[in-house]
C-alpha cells in the first residue's frame, strides 16, 4: 500500500467517500476502502459512517478502580549525568500507567502540588463532558494546593494516554506530565501477544543554556522513551518465536517515524481503535497525540534497533547515538532460559501466554488492585 502513514488511511477512508470527485485519492489508497470496525461494508455513505461512529455498548463490570495522582516537580535524569527539572505525576516520567478493564468505573483524585494551575485530560476516552479535564472549558483549573476528582466508566478497550490540559499544558507536557492509559477488553485479548511493552515518547529542552527557554522557540535537545534517552533506554528482550506487542504513546510535540530493524511490524490499532486490515511495515509515523499498537514476530535472532528515523531525535544534544533508540534483543531458541527446540510443539507443554494485563510493561504501572501499584521494569 503506497502510504507512509496509517493516519492517511484512517483520514481518507472517510474523506474519499465524502468528497465528490475523490477518485484520485481512492485510486491511490486502496485501503481507504476499508470499512471501519463496526461498518458492515466499504464505502462511506451516511449509513456506513454512522455505523463506523456508533458507540459500542459497554457492560459495566461493577468494579471501581481508584487512583491518586500528585502533580509535582521533580529532578529527572534523562540520560547518565543529564538532569532536568520535570513536572511529574507522582514523581516519575512518564507518569504511572493507569490500566483498567473496559466497563470499570475509574476514580482519579488529582492533587496539584505545583505553584501554577493544571488539569488532567483523558485523551481518547469518551467521558462525560465535565470529566474531560480542559481547564477553563469543562472545569475550573486545579489551583495550587487543591484537588479535583475525576470519575468515569472506562469506555472502550485500547491504548490511550492522559496528560495536562491546563493553561500551562504545553510546558507541563514537555516536562513530563503525561502517561499511558490502557483499557483491556472485557474478555480475552484477541491479539494474545506473548510479550508486551509500552513506549511513551518525550521531547526535552535540557542541558547547558536551555533552562527557561521557550520550548517552541528552538529545537528540542533530548528525546526519551519512558523517560530515558539512549543508551539508558530500557532494552526489549524477547525470545525467538514470541509475538511481541508494542504500544506506542506520543504525547510529545513532534512526529516520530519509528523504524524497526530486522523484522517487520504489523500495525493493529491506531488511537486505540483496531484496524480492520493491519498494515505490515518497518517504519511508522507517530504524530503528536497519537497512539499505535503494533506487533512483530521475533523470528530473527540478534540485537536490533528500534529507533526514530528523524535522526536528530536519535541524538543527545546533537551527539549520536542517543535519544529515541531502543535495543531489541531476540534470544535464539535453545539459549539459556529458552525451552528446548520442539518443546513448544508438545501438546500441553507450552506454558500459557501471559494475558495482556499480566504481560510486562515498560515503565511504572498502576495495573493491579486499587490505588497505586508500581510495576517493576520490563523483562523480569
Ligand atoms: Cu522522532
Amino acid at each position: 500500500m503506497p502510504i507512509r502513514s496509517i493516519r492517511a488511511v484512517v483520514a481518507l477512508s472517510l474523506v474519499a467517500g465524502l468528497a465528490a470527485g475523490a477518485a484520485g485519492a481512492a485510486g491511490t489508497l486502496s485501503l481507504a476502502q476499508s470499512p471501519g470496525p463496526r461498518a458492515s461494508s466499504g464505502g462511506a455513505d451516511r449509513a456506513a459512517l454512522e455505523a463506523l461512529l456508533a458507540e459500542r455498548p459497554v457492560t459495566p463490570t461493577g468494579v471501581t478502580r481508584q487512583f491518586d495522582l500528585a502533580v509535582r516537580r521533580a529532578s529527572w535524569e534523562l540520560v547518565g549525568g543529564v538532569r532536568t527539572d520535570a513536572v511529574t505525576f507522582n514523581g516519575t516520567v512518564p507518569g504511572p500507567t493507569i490500566r483498567v478493564t473496559e466497563g470499570d468505573t475509574v476514580e482519579v483524585t488529582v492533587r496539584n502540588e505545583l505553584d501554577e494551575p493544571t488539569s488532567v485530560h483523558w485523551h481518547g476516552l469518551h467521558v462525560p463532558n465535565a470529566q474531560d479535564g480542559v481547564a477553563g472549558i469543562t472545569q475550573d483549573p486545579i489551583l495550587p494546593g487543591s484537588t479535583f476528582s475525576y470519575r468515569f466508566v472506562a469506555p472502550h478497550a485500547g491504548t490511550f494516554m492522559y496528560h495536562a490540559h491546563g493553561p500551562r499544558s504545553r510546558e507541563q507536557i514537555d516536562r513530563g506530565l503525561a502517561a499511558p492509559f490502557i483499557i483491556d477488553p472485557p474478555g480475552a485479548d484477541p491479539i494474545a501477544a506473548d510479550r508486551e511493552f509500552t513506549l511513551t515518547i518525550g521531547n526535552w529542552m535540557a542541558g547547558d543554556g536551555m533552562a527557561g527557554m521557550d520550548a517552541m522557540s528552538m529545537e528540542y535537545s533530548y528525546f526519551t522513551i519512558n523517560g530515558k534517552a539512549y543508551p539508558d533506554t530500557a532494552p526489549i528482550v524477547v525470545d525467538e518465536g514470541d509475538l511481541v506487542r508494542l504500544r506506542f504513546v506520543n504525547p510529545s510535540q513532534t512526529i516520530h517515524p519509528m523504524h524497526l530493524h530486522g523484522m517487520d511490524m504489523a500495525v493493529v490499532a491506531k488511537d486505540g481503535e483496531p484496524l480492520v486490515e493491519p498494515q505490515r511495515l518497518n517504519t511508522l509515523d507517530i504524530a503528536q497525540g497519537e497512539t499505535y499498537d503494533v506487533v512483530f514476530r521475533a523470528d530473527n535472532p540478534g540485537t536490533w534497533l528500534l529507533h526514530c528515523h528523524d535522526l536528530h531525535h536519535a541524538s543527545n544534544a546533537g551527539v549520536e547515538p542517543g535519544g529515541l533508540i531502543v535495543a531489541v534483543t531476540v534470544r535464539p531458541k535453545g539459549s539459556p532460559g529458552q525451552p528446548p527446540a520442539g518443546a513448544s510443539a508438545a501438546p500441553g507443554g507450552t506454558p500459557p501466554a501471559p494475558s495482556a494485563s499480566s504481560a510486562p510493561t515498560m515503565g511504572p504501572d498502576m495495573t493491579s488492585g486499587p490505588g497505586m501499584t508500581s510495576m517493576p521494569g520490563m523483562n523480569p
